[in-house]
């Protein structure tokens, strides 16, 4: 269907995986606009309750890739603004604003935009293979697609900078131990590791995951008495789900649920 994604769907869950192994995943314009469009048909397809993001090959993902972006485009000063606006930030928000829960699992090196792609990601699962770069400063650039934003609120101000401006390469150990991803699996488990917690995530109650990820995308930018106030009318909506329902009666009934996802 796609040149350079992989899009499969099984149990629920739609795997998305980025192949372009040979240059490690790095993002060229075909390549945003097929991910777009997966992400896009992952989100519409009511089947779906869980999307795993992924890449082929040794890396997870390498950025931009910085030998199309000479073929791509003219006037590279203007169009690295242009290219970020028109390809990456509406991907960031993509993810953001996809009302599943979307799952990176980062198999191999991510660096500079890839970094950034997994963190946009509301769960990261990385095999003990993996490593993460923030590589921009390497190329003379500052972070970005989204990295200014979701790096200091991962890992600390403190650390932020330091990884930004030093651009050195650490392991999963480091980024788990930083918080900047949630588990880490041996790589020869990553696989089946991947599909158990997308499978478990699929079969969570996915009206109140996605109003969750809502409300945790907008309590990040308001006072208490604002987030309060949204939880109350997003509970009002959750409140109302056919899943909802089914907690309450599998944990009168002592069984466990079967949530259908609405
Ligand atoms: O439009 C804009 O510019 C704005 C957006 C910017 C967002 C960004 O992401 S800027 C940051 C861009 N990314 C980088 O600077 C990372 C560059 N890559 C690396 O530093 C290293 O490749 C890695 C640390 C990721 C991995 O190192 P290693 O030693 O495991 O692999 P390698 O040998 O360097 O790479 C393997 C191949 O992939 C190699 O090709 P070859 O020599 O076998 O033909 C290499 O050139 C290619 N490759 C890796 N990263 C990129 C790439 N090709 C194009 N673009 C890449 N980003």
């Amino acid at each position: 269907m796609y040149e350079t994604v992989l899009l499969d769907q099984a149990d629920g869950v739609a795997t998305v995986t980025l192949n372009r192994p040979d240059v490690l995943n790095s993002f060229n314009a075909t390549l945003h606009r097929e991910l777009e469009d997966a992400l896009k048909r992952a989100e519409r397809d009511a089947a779906v309750r869980a999307v795993v993001v992924t890449g082929a090959g040794r890396a997870f993902c390498a950025g931009q890739d910085l030998k199309a972006h000479l073929d791509e485009t003219e006037g590279r000063s203007r169009t690295i603004a242009h290219v970020l606006r028109e390809q990456y930030n509406p991907l960031i928000l993509r993810l953001r604003n996809l009302e599943k829960p979307v799952l990176a699992a980062v198999n191999g090196v991510a660096a500079g935009a890839g970094v950034s792609l997994a963190m946009a990601c509301d769960l990261r699962l990385a095999s003990d293979k993996a490593s993460f770069i923030q590589a921009f400063v390497g190329v003379g650039l500052i972070p970005d697609a989204g990295a200014t934003w979701f790096l200091p609120r991962h890992v600390g101000l403190g650390k932020a900078f330091e990884l930004a401006f030093l651009g050195d390469r650490i392991s999963a150990g480091e980024a788990l131990a930083l918080g900047l991803v949630n588990r880490v699996v041996p790589a020869d488990e990553f696989e089946a590791a991947t599909r158990e917690l997308a499978g478990r995530l699929a079969r969570q109650p996915t009206r109140a995951l996605g109003l969750m990820k809502r409300a945790f995308n907008r309590a990040l930018r308001t006072d208490l008495a604002a987030a309060l106030d949204y939880e109350a009318f997003l509970q009002g909506v959750a409140g109302a789900t056919e899943d909802h329902a089914e907690g309450v009666a599998a944990f009168l009934q002592k069984r466990p649920p079967q949530f259908k996802g609405r």
